[in-house]
């Protein structure tokens, strides 16, 4: 193989050339877009060379792959931390800036790959990069769609959902893999047959045929040989046209079939923790299931022949919560229908390969498909999904000595006519994990509780993690700098020792350098934010962020409400003072999720009723930060001094977002629910503000049924004028019922427990007021959270997946 060399001057000539030939431009002439294409074209030159070798090396293997599927990745941008895991930034930096160009104005070129909702997504992401970093064959597979994650606009105070058409200008890290192209099957109908042996076997006729086209996104290890790839399929119709249609004169029959082919890949759903029973999301789930599946079988059989006794020793698929669970029939389908295996052999296989992750123990999150739907979209696997259910049935009649046993109807595939996607999973996985410790019990004793009792040992919980590399290291260079500068380079491989920090705490001249770390981090992010939306921020003030999706169960109505207190005080006390504070909300609500829409009006509201006060204006200012997305959380982590975590205890599974502020010297303000309760752990309670109900309050509080909000609002008379204040006119003046919904949702029923934990949350904000106000001490509280974070990097997570589940070499 040829190799081209990436040095400095190798790297400016690559730039120079590639916009000759491709703009016909110098560098002087070319515009942003055009140097951002040259750049990135020139790091992908350096990693096809090195994707290229690993591939080859692959080839020869003879050790187990693992297959990480995901309906979501949401990776963000790739040009920079793709540099930053080959270790050329030293000889990209410099290049760029003999060229002349400005790096930060070229890398902002880049379109975002929003191929994600939230946490579940930037975990897959998370994770790729920990694999391919610690050396692991691994491929990410999901769906290539045209449009990721909607990109949000206010206006008029509200949110507005605009396409994500990322692809637009292209995707220079993707490459088109046409040979792997296979079909994907819907609708039809099965005839049962047998062959003279006896066998019975099944034929598939009248189904429509979706085409799978991969494209992989080639995934740089840190400092290591490692490439692996990031799967995406594509949807497209097999035939350019239905010519029996088209000459029949049904034009509009033949371009419908087209369209319906294509639409499968076209949108990412927009609902994060909510489940909707959409035949087109249930086809996404298939069509990239299936066409996973074929693939991985298909390498098999190209390393390994016909002998699928040892598929469990050579292949895992690892699936990211329940929507890729159709991997489960899929392969069996595969199995038996095309490979000739019989049932019980199949389902041995199966049983011994797949292992799954759970996210949430929402109820409305749970994954449930119509039978109905299930039977006519994909026939062949419903068939297979009643012989797993009438199977896992009878076993259990067995084990509980009554086939009406009551546990039974809970825990089957199929029953009420929906069939239930996580019993499936349970079920037929070798694995089973939660996110976090205390996600990890609430599923052992709670959700998957029959489950457990049968097979206690599946069940693990492995807590989540986030890569270092990209929310540290490349997201806020200046404290990589520091630490590098304070402890040396081995917290990069081994990043539990950024503990090697925690003496650096008792000195000043650290704690100062620290302090300038954030406080240039800040002054980058009020620049940015001026910049994207007009807002000005004071980076004097403190930071006080709460960013992500939109939920009633992560309550950002919390944090709204003791807003409102503090507006409150502020109008009522002539003698009230603070210390300044900046509110930056950042978050996306699902376009169909009313409440959390006026949550966002009311955040945004909020805002404009401290603006019209002069001295209320003073001491607080709320902003709310448009299109909450990676690039702008890379921007935000860095520069907030608190980290507001207030989910309701145990329903948040683990959030990942605390740990990036914490990685980032972030004081954490949080329930003790999910990852919050390590952090905790990890840094002590001198370290964390820890307020609220815990779960276990909140669980029984719940069965109970006796909690009454308006108890409350009668008690607490601070708490009680900011709720009149949001529908007496204070707060909306131009229609005083604009936020009416919130404030009876509040009052009336209060699910997650807002006003409960009001009291809590408002007395542990006071002593954060104080606290930040003696520098030396919050100093060290920031610096003990960044020392304590490396546990919370995903390599420490894959390293825990790769011992308990997929051993893999
Ligand atoms: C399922 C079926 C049909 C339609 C939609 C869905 C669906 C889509 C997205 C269900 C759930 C999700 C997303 C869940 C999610 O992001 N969960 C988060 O996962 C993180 C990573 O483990 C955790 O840190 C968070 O606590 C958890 O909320």
């Amino acid at each position: 193989m040829p190799t081209t060399r990436f040095d400095k001057e190798s790297i400016k000539e690559a730039i120079i050339g590639k916009l000759q030939r491709y703009n016909g431009k110098t560098l002087e002439d070319a515009t942003n877009q055009q140097i951002y294409h040259a750049v990135a074209s020139t790091v992908r030159d350096q990693i096809m060379q090195k994707w290229m070798a690993y591939k080859e090396k692959e080839k020869k293997e003879q050790g187990k792959k693992l297959y990480y599927l995901s309906v979501e990745f949401l990776t963000g941008r790739s040009l920079y931390c793709n540099i930053l895991n080959m270790t050329s930034q030293e000889n990209y930096r410099l290049a760029m800036k003999e060229l002349g160009i400005d790096y930060r104005k070229v890398f902002a070129e880049e379109p975002e790959p929003g191929l994600g909702n939230g946490g579940l997504g930037r975990l897959a992401a998370c994770f790729m990069d920990s694999l391919a970093s610690l050396s692991l064959p691994a491929m990410g597979c999901t769906i290539r769609y045209e449009y990721g994650l909607f990109r949000q606009k206010i206006i008029d105070g509200r949110q507005v959902e605009v396409p994500d058409s990322w692809l637009e200008n292209g995707n220079a890290w993707e490459m088109p893999v046409p040979e792997d192209t296979c079909e994907v099957h819907y609708g039809g109908k099965i005839e049962t047959y047998f062959e003279e042996n006896g066998n019975m076997r099944f034929y598939h006729h009248d189904y429509q045929t979706v085409e799978a086209i991969p494209y992989d996104m080639p995934v740089v290890g840190y400092d290591c040989e490692t490439v692996n790839s990031l799967r995406m399929w594509r949807a497209r119709s097999p035939k350019a046209l239905d010519f029996d249609s088209f000459n029949s004169g049904d034009y509009f029959k033949a371009m419908k079939e087209q369209e319906l082919a294509a639409v499968i890949s076209k949108v990412l759903y927009p609902e994060d923790n909510h489940y909707e029973g959409k035949e087109l999301r249930l086809k996404q789930h298939y069509f990239f299931t299936s066409a996973t599946l074929q693939y991985a079988l298909k390498d098999f059989k190209r390393r390994f022949g016909n002998d699928f006794s040892i598929f469990p020793d050579k292949v895992t698929i690892h699936i990211n919560d329940t929507h890729p669970g159709l991997a489960i029939p899929e392969l069996m389908r595969l199995l038996m229908d095309e490979e000739g295996l019989g049932w019980d052999e199949a389902e041995n296989i199966v049983r011994r390969t797949v292992a799954y992750t759970n996210h949430t123990i929402m109820p409305e999150a749970l994954e449930k498909w119509p039978e109905k739907m299930m039977r006519e979209l994909l026939p062949r696997i419903y068939m297979i999904l009643q012989e797993i259910n009438r199977r896992l049935c009878a076993r259990l009649a067995e084990e509980y000595h009554n086939g009406f046993d009551p546990r039974i109807a809970r825990m089957a595939v199929t029953a009420y006519d929906m069939v239930h996607m996580a019993n499936l999973c349970v079920s037929m996985s070798y694995s089973v994990n939660g996110v976090s410790q205390l996600h990890g019990e609430i599923l052992k004793e709670d959700t998957f509780r029959d489950f457990c009792k049968l097979e206690p040992e599946k069940f693990t919980a492995i807590t989540n993690g986030i890569t270092h590399r990209r929310w540290l290291m490349s997201a806020n260079r200046m404290l990589t700098g520091l630490i590098t500068d304070t402890i040396g380079t081995g917290w990069i491989k081994e990043p539990e020792r950024l503990r090697e920090l925690l003496p650096y705490r008792d000195d000043a001249a650290f704690r100062e350098k620290f302090d300038q770390a954030k406080r240039h981090n800040k002054e980058r992010f009020a620049a940015f934010l001026k910049a994207r939306q007009g807002d000005i921020v004071d980076p004097e003030t403190m930071y006080d962020v709460q960013a992500k999706r939109l939920h009633e169960y992560k309550r950002q109505l919390l944090n709204a409400l003791h807003i409102m207190v503090l507006y409150g005080r502020i109008k009522d006390d002539p003698n009230f003072t603070m210390q300044p504070r900046t509110f930056i909300f950042g978050a996306k609500a699902s376009p169909a999720y009313y409440i959390a829409k006026q949550i966002i009006r009311m955040i945004i509201s909020i805002g404009r009723m401290i603006e019209r006060d002069e001295r209320a204006r003073k001491y607080l200012k709320v902003v709310f930060l448009e299109n909450y997305d990676v690039s702008s959380a890379e921007m935000l982590m860095p520069a907030a001094d608190l980290s507001e975590q207030l989910s309701t205890a145990g329903y948040e599974a683990s959030g990942t977002g605390n740990m990036k502020f914490m990685m980032n010297g972030a004081v954490t303000m949080g329930t003790m629910d999910g990852a919050n309760i390590e952090i905790y752990d990890q840094v002590g309670q001198d370290n964390i503000y820890i307020f609220g109900m815990r779960s276990n309050t909140v669980r029984d509080l719940k069965q109970e049924g006796s909690y009454s909000p308006t108890h409350i609002y009668e008690t607490n008379s601070e708490l009680r004028k900011a709720l009149t204040a949001i529908i007496d006119g204070t707060l909306t003046p131009e229609n005083p019922a604009t936020l009416q919904d919130i404030y009876h949702s509040l009052l009336f029923s209060d699910p997650y427990f807002v006003l409960k934990d009001f009291g809590s949350y408002s007395m542990a904000q006071r002593r954060v007021d104080k606290d930040y106000q003696d520098r030396e001490k919050w100093l060290r509280m920031t610096v003990t959270n960044t020392a304590c974070s490396g546990i919370f990097s995903s390599d420490r997570t894959i390293r825990e997946y790769n011992e308990r589940i997929w051993h893999l070499k």
